[in-house]
Parts: structure tokens; sequence; C-alpha cells
């Protein structure tokens, strides 16, 4: 398969008219154009994650949550619509060049809301599709974490351990394979945002908001955080690793 940088997979996800591609998934092929960010397709059934994540709980996360952080990115658009020309990613790593606070707020929370989520369907997969890591991701995991179960328990107590609302991630840094974790919609890429030491490629990015498993979990997110290992989509993780390892 032919590779390409992650910089370059991540410029699919546009922002504006001007940008060719108005759909909004990472990688997903350009057909429309529209004059702002629209809500993508599910590439799945709202209970096609079950019993692992229910349908109401997708239902309403993707339906009124996601759509939610559109709305408000399309409405910080009209008041900045030079960055309407420019891909989610390079506005997300140029936040602290927005001058008007409230616009920069309101990028930082629905622009990283619309490409967090966007990048988390596109992380799961009906159960019996899991599959595994590539053997190179495996061995990069193995390599930087001693072992797979290793690596899913210190991913799991970055999880558990976010207080309140938030992200946990793998990304690929120069080479190398990390665990971060950010608050509220920040995310890897926010340079200037967050932390140096937390910025990178993200390759699995696990959405701990309540509202991505209270209906049915409540307050076990350690229970769902377990759960949600069964519907990961490890071809997809893998080939993140291949574009960041290209581009690295
Ligand atoms: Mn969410």
């Amino acid at each position: 398969m032919k590779t390409t940088s992650g910089i370059k997979r991540r410029q699919f996800v546009q922002l504006g008219a001007l940008a060719a591609g108005a759909t909004l998934l990472p990688g997903r092929a350009l057909s429309e154009e529209t004059a702002a960010p629209t809500l993508p397709a599910l590439p799945y059934a709202f209970a096609a994650l079950e019993p692992h994540i229910d349908a109401r709980t997708m239902e309403i996360h993707h339906g009124k949550h996601h759509a939610a952080y559109i709305a408000g990115l399309s409405a910080a658009l009209t008041k900045a619509p030079e960055l309407a020309k420019k891909s989610l990613v390079a506005v997300l790593a140029g936040l602290p060049e927005v001058a008007d606070e409230s616009v920069r707020t309101a990028l930082r929370n629905h622009g990283g809301g619309h490409w967090n989520h966007s990048f988390f369907w596109k992380t799961l997969i009906p159960a019996a599709d899991s599959g595994a890591p590539s053997a190179k991701l495996d061995a990069a995991i193995t390599a930087a974490f001693g072992s797979m179960d290793a690596f899913k328990k210190s991913f799991g107590e970055a999880a558990a351990k976010r207080f309140g609302s938030g992200w946990a991630w793998l990304v690929m840094e120069k080479g190398k394979l990390k665990i971060t974790s950010t608050p509220n919609q920040d995310n890897p890429l926010m340079k200037g945002i967050v932390p140096d030491t937390d910025l990178g490629d993200p390759l699995l990015g696990l959405d701990v908001w309540e509202h991505a498993y209270y209906l049915h979990y409540q307050n076990r997110r350690p229970d769902y955080i377990s759960a949600w290992w069964n519907i990961v989509n490890w071809a997809e993780v893998s080939n993140r690793f291949e574009e960041a390892n290209a581009g690295a």
C-alpha cells in the first residue's frame, strides 16, 4: 500500500468551501463542497458496537454532541472566515495565533470536538472486525511499553485518571510511542495549548466524557474502558501508525 505522511493525511479534514473537501472524516473521499463543516456519517449502525457501547449512546453522542461541536465550529468560523480556508488540523495547530479570545476558545472547544469525534468514530468498529495490531505496531508497542497488556493497562489508567471530561491518547512523536491525556476537547495537535510533552500524531483516542458512556455504565468508567478495547479498529490504528512513521 502506498503510504502518505501523517500531515498529508490529516489535511483531509478540511474546513471551508475553498477547500476541495468538505467531507470531514479523516481520509474520506472528497465528494461535495459546503460552506461549513458538516456532520460525517458514522461508518456503522448505532447498534453495531453493542454490547460495548449501546445504540442510544451512539445516537446521542453522534447526532447531538458531535452535531453541537459542528454548530459551534461553524459559528466561530463565521467570525474568522480566513480560517475557513485552512485545514482543521492547521487551525488547531495555530490556535495561539488567533487573536480574538472568544473565537480562539470556540475553535479550541468546538474545532477540537469536531476533530476528536471524527477521529473517534473511525477508531471504532464492530467487535467481530476489531482485528489485531499489525506486526510492526505490535512490536513498537511491546518495545515502548513492555507488552500489549502493559500498554493497555497504562492507557486505561490514563483514561481512568483523567479528572472530569477529556481524552486518553496513544500518539507517535519523533518516532516514539507515548500515552497522553488531555482535558475537555483538547488534543495532541494543539501546539501552544497542550504541553509540548503531550503533542504528537494521534493513533488511538478514547473519549472519557460521561456522555460517551453514562447511559450504560453510569459511574463505572473503568468498565467502559475495558469494554472499549473490544471495538478498537486495529487496522485503522495500524494504518495511522504507518502514516505517522512515513511522516516522521
Ligand atoms: Mn464525546
